[in-house]
């Protein structure tokens, strides 16, 4: 048989535990990783994830086999909470990064600036979408605080139940562009693709009231095509198109190489740092510490600057953690080899 005339390249739309959900040429077929292409490797090899674009060696009669994860333009990453394993890709090669918040409970401007953070890194554009708007009679009470920590980034009121604020967004459903969901369980990520799709795609979940925490209704990630023409429950007709994709309420995003990232959402601590008098400077009691001023005469929130110290703590530990798995890596790889020579 001819291969080379049999490989494919395919979206991955949704993963199913072993089997991925794939799509080229107007239709949907299923693949599983070649086994020695993944697992038998001598290096840690990622896994494909929804957004991927993978090349397959397609299979009419069967599960076709996927070769290989083409490069990603964005990516997030998830801390693996198996220690040892490597970290998860959530989503891949989206443009936009929808980061969801609820204009009630869920609003928290320090998870906001997380949230943002890991956005820029990821390589995706940040939107900012506040669900909910139906239940918030003060919106620019929430705009406003919004405003303060994300600088030029775009952000929207939107309902799932009125469909307000849908009509807004039309510029980020085109053709070629996917736009992603991100943000805790409960905030209503699914009800949105539900509102785009016109149908009851993804189930969608209550809140438990007594904690407003979410229940993790959504367990998987998949990517959705938006229909061109899109009916609102008003009965307004917006344009769409492109891709969506739906994931868990994630607790756990890894924050790794985030240096560009960083200066975006933080750009005025950077800034003041710059001019402590000391380039060393821990900004607890030395002479000359712009932050200590800063904070002192109220130019720097208290908030923005703890968000910034807890953000840093987890770089350090992301990278403590990475180079951990390094070196198991390494050493597994001696074993290896040493048992190889036996
Ligand atoms: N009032 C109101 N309720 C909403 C809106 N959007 C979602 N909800 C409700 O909020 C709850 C959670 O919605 P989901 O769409 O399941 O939330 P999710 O973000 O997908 O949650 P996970 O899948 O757990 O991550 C459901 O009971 C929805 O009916 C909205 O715009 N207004
Ligand atoms: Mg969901
Ligand atoms: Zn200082």
């Amino acid at each position: 048989m001819n291969y080379e005339m049999n490989t494919k390249i395919a979206t991955v739309m949704a993963v199913h535990r072993e089997r991925y959900e794939l799509y080229t040429e107007n239709e949907t077929f299923y693949g599983r990783l070649k086994t020695v292409n993944f697992y038998n490797t001598k290096e840690l090899v990622e896994f494909p994830t929804v957004g991927d674009e993978v090349r397959v060696i397609y299979n009419e009669l069967g599960d076709s086999q996927i070769m290989e994860i083409l490069p990603r333009k964005s990516v997030f990453m998830r801390l693996n909470a198996t220690q040892g394993l490597p970290d998860q890709a959530v989503a891949a090669n989206f443009d936009y990064v929808f980061i969801t918040m609820s204009l009630n409970r869920d609003f928290h401007i320090a998870k906001l600036e997380r949230y943002l953070t890991v956005s820029w890194q990821s390589g995706g554009t940040p939107v900012i979408i506040l669900t909910k708007a139906d239940l918030c009679d003060d919106r620019e009470f929430y705009l406003s605080q919004v405003r303060d920590v994300a600088f030029g980034v775009d952000a929207y009121c939107v309902s799932s139940v009125t469909g307000e604020g849908f009509t807004e967004l039309e510029d980020y459903f085109q053709k070629g562009k996917t736009v992603v969901l991100l943000g805790s369980s409960g905030v209503g990520k699914s009800s949105f693709v539900n509102t785009l799709l016109g149908r009851t795609e993804m189930l969608t979940g209550g809140i438990r009231e007594a904690d407003a925490q979410g229940r993790h209704t959504t367990t998987y990630k998949q990517c959705f095509y938006v229909p061109e023409k899109i009916q609102l429950l008003n009965g307004e007709i917006i344009t769409g198109g492109g891709r969506i994709i739906d994931t868990p309420g994630m607790r756990k995003l890894i924050i790794s190489e985030m240096e560009e990232g960083k200066e975006k959402s933080f750009e005025d601590i950077e800034s003041l740092i710059s001019g402590c008098r000391f380039s060393d400077c821990q900004h607890r009691t030395e002479p000359g510490c712009a932050i200590r001023a800063a904070l002192e005469s109220g130019d720097l929130a208290e908030k923005h600057w703890k968000t910034y110290l807890n953000l840093q703590k987890e770089e350090a530990y992301a990278k403590a953690r990475r180079q951990v798995l390094e070196r198991r890596m390494e050493k597994a790889q001696r074993d290896m080899s040493r048992r190889q020579r036996r």
